[in-house]
């Protein structure tokens, strides 16, 4: 089992496409064993993408991440972080292949709709900056056995 972060940009809440997204999770048999909706403050998108600290799209990006509400997630399944990946679709919009998240209802970069964990440590370091361990749900779900 792995589990990854999943965040729901503020134009998927305004679009009314958060029913639509998690839904796509849900039928593919992953659990949330996490969910928040909450305004992002600027301290946590700083640190969420520390990495593009400087970079041209950087102010944009924090911008927009932090002008409306977000909903959060933590999802668990085996190879979760590669099957949320492939659900959401290619960081641009452009090369997001037919049938993902992205490719669907996306159309540019910075709001590119959804963000999910690249990786075990990318998971590890990113949902503390939103969750507590005990915001984290355990449970046993049965859609799991028939997959
Ligand atoms: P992803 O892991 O798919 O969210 O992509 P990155 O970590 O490469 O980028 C993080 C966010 O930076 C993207 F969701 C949108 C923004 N970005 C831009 O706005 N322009 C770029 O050229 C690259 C990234």
């Amino acid at each position: 089992m792995e589990r990854t972060f999943v965040y729901l940009k503020p134009n998927a809440v305004r679009r009314g496409l958060v029913g639509e997204i998690i839904k796509r999770f849900e039928q593919r048999g992953i659990k949330i064993v996490a969910l928040k909706l909450f305004w992002m403050s600027r301290k946590q998108a700083e640190k969420l993408y520390e990495m593009h600290y400087g970079k041209s799209f950087y102010e944009e990006l924090i911008d927009f991440v932090t002008g409306g509400p977000v909903v959060a997630m933590i999802v668990e399944a085996p190879r979760v972080i590669e099957m949320v990946r492939h659900i959401i679709g290619d960081t641009d919009p452009l090369k997001a292949g037919t049938g993902t998240i992205r490719g669907e209802f996306a159309l540019t970069i910075t709001k590119n709709l959804i963000h999910a964990s690249d990786s075990r440590g990318s998971f590890e370091r990113e949902y503390k900056i939103f969750f507590d361990e005990s915001e984290i749900v355990n449970y046993y779900l049965d859609v799991q056995d028939d997959i």
